[in-house]
């Protein structure tokens, strides 16, 4: 199907009133209230109704999964697999239409959304895997006929809350290993991404999710976010979102020894140092800076160069960024959709404001559009500030959006003390033909992630997290994720 089949399709599809799932079973909000969504790149269509839900709706989905858990996790690990396994091959069954859900309500460009579903099918298979893989160790034991091993059972409930940018790949990431391993669910979408989440629960039933296994609970993060979060049957708390959010998770879930895995902001440097493809390195940057309109936790948003190059990269930087195409999601030729809300677009638009009125050079971009099509959406060109320095707002805070600033450094030192002075660590790339520079800043950079030579995109098995303020708590994506959704007992048998 081509984008224009994008409009077509929602034409036919949009209007209805959605329902949590709870207990295998799609329910009002005990409340009965709904709120509307609507298309991001056409602001007047209504995309759906969604429940408004409240206290008692979180009472009820978590009742259900605690008692789903009693059965769930006895079932064989291979079995649990073999459903998500069902639930991989589904999504690429319906990758078009989860795409067109996505870019509906998210904004960005169909190339994007079928890769996040594709993505999403990938976690899944990797996820279905550790289910067959959940390990202990068998020790020598001090006395003789004594058999020593640790085992991992799965904690219980989980609450898996999620954040608007990545309204697929992100709740994936939560149920698919939480299933693998054994716990139960209860999911929390972001109040304006909800559309693409009922698609995924309607998938998971199909794929043979018994009920209370998975359950939906639609609305906002004070209704349902934190009853969620402080309900003593939920033992863990996956959460992505806000490192301001993920603080205030943890204080909560402290109180009562939950366990939480919090993937939070990111402030991520580029840093460029001696490197002999200047145009490679920024088309990487270009890319990592803005896909998802910059609204990616590891998107680069600072560029830390050696003096010597900065003119150089600044203007291959700006080179790069001439072949962005800002559009809605569904035109051919598009690479960055607009941003996620009127709210969001002032926000960013109010860095543009303080990054000039901090001193800082605006090379390109920053502009809102609003001529013809653009009247419809949120959109704004990729914005590049050359001359920031590392004091600067723009240098330190999570702007989350399509703007890029470029520091100029004297060496190394300088760049690796810049790179760590803020307080998010979550990706870093550094560009360098010196394999020691390479070893050594993979070593000290205060960061979850490095890439060497590429731009901050993560692979579907591998571990993914932050320190700092940029996250707490296991890894998710790769087996790290054992750590966070299961706990250790020790078994010791006189034979
Ligand atoms: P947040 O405002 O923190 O919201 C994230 C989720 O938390 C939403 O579902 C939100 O619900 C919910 N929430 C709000 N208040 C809550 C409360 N008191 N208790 C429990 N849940 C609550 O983040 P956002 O603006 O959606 O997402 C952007 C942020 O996420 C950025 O900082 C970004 O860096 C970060 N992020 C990090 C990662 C990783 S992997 N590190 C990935 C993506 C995004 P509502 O939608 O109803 O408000």
């Amino acid at each position: 199907m081509e984008g224009k089949d994008m409009l077509s399709w929602i034409e036919a599809n949009a209007g209805k009133t959605y329902k949590n799932y709870v207990d295998g079973e799609w329910v009002e909000s005990t409340g009965k209230k709904t709120y509307p969504l609507y298309h991001v790149a056409r602001k007047d269509q209504l995309l759906g109704y969604f429940p408004d839900s409240r206290e008692e709706d979180v009472e009820l989905a978590v009742q259900a999964a605690h008692r789903a858990f009693q059965t769930w996790s006895k079932l064989p690990g291979p079995e649990r697999g073999a459903i998500l396994l069902r639930f991989a091959d589904l999504l690429e069954r319906d990758a078009e239409e989860l795409a067109f859900r996505l870019s509906a309500e998210q904004g960005k460009t169909l190339g994007e959304s079928r890769g996040e579903v594709a993505r999403a099918a990938k976690e899944t298979r990797y996820a279905a895997g550790e289910a067959f893989r959940i390990e202990g160790e068998t020790l020598p034991s001090e006395r003789p006929n004594v058999w020593n091993s640790t085992i991992r059972v799965p904690i219980g409930v989980v609450a898996a809350i999620a954040p608007w940018n990545f309204p697929v790949i992100t709740p994936v990431r939560k149920i698919a290993p939480a299933l693998a391993y054994g716990c139960t669910v209860v999911s929390k979408p972001a109040s304006n991404t909800p559309w693409a989440m009922v698609k995924l629960i309607e998938l998971l039933e199909e794929a043979g999710v018994p009920k209370g296994v998975v359950n939906l609970v639609n609305g906002s993060g004070s209704r349902v976010g934190q009853p969620l979060v402080s309900h003593p049957l939920v033992r863990g708390i996956s959460f992505t979102g806000s490192t301001k959010q993920g603080l205030a998770i943890q204080e909560t879930a402290a109180k009562r020894l939950a366990r939480t895995q919090l993937e939070l902001g990111g402030k991520n440097p580029a840093i460029v140092l001696n490197h002999h493809d200047l145009a490679y390195v920024a088309k990487q940057i270009v890319s990592a800076a803005f896909a998802c309109s910059g609204q990616r936790c590891t998107a680069i948003s600072r560029v830390i160069v050696l003096k010597q190059h900065a003119a150089a990269l600044t203007e291959a930087l700006r080179q790069e960024m001439k072949a962005i195409k800002v559009g809605p999601a569904w035109e051919p030729g598009v690479t960055m959709g607009p941003l996620v809300s009127k709210e969001h677009l002032d926000t960013v638009q109010s860095y543009i404001e303080i990054g000039k009125s901090e001193g800082a050079r605006l090379v390109v971009g920053g502009d809102i559009l609003s001529a013809g099509e653009y009247a419809n959406g949120y959109y704004m060109t990729p914005a590049l500030f050359a001359e920031v320095t590392a004091e600067m707002r723009i240098a330190r805070e999570e702007i989350f959006g399509p703007v890029l600033s470029v520091i100029a450094v004297r060496d190394e030192e300088e760049a690796l003390a810049i790179a760590n002075s803020v307080e998010y660590g979550l990706a870093a790339s550094v560009f360098t033909d010196d394999l020691s520079s390479a070893y050594r800043f993979a070593e000290r950079l205060e960061s979850g992630m490095v890439h060497i030579n590429h731009g901050t995109a993560s692979a579907a098995h591998l571990p993914f997290g932050g320190v700092k303020h940029s996250g707490f708590g296991a890894y998710s994506i790769g087996h790290s994720n054992q750590e966070f959704f299961t706990e250790l007992k020790v078994v010791y048998v006189q034979y």
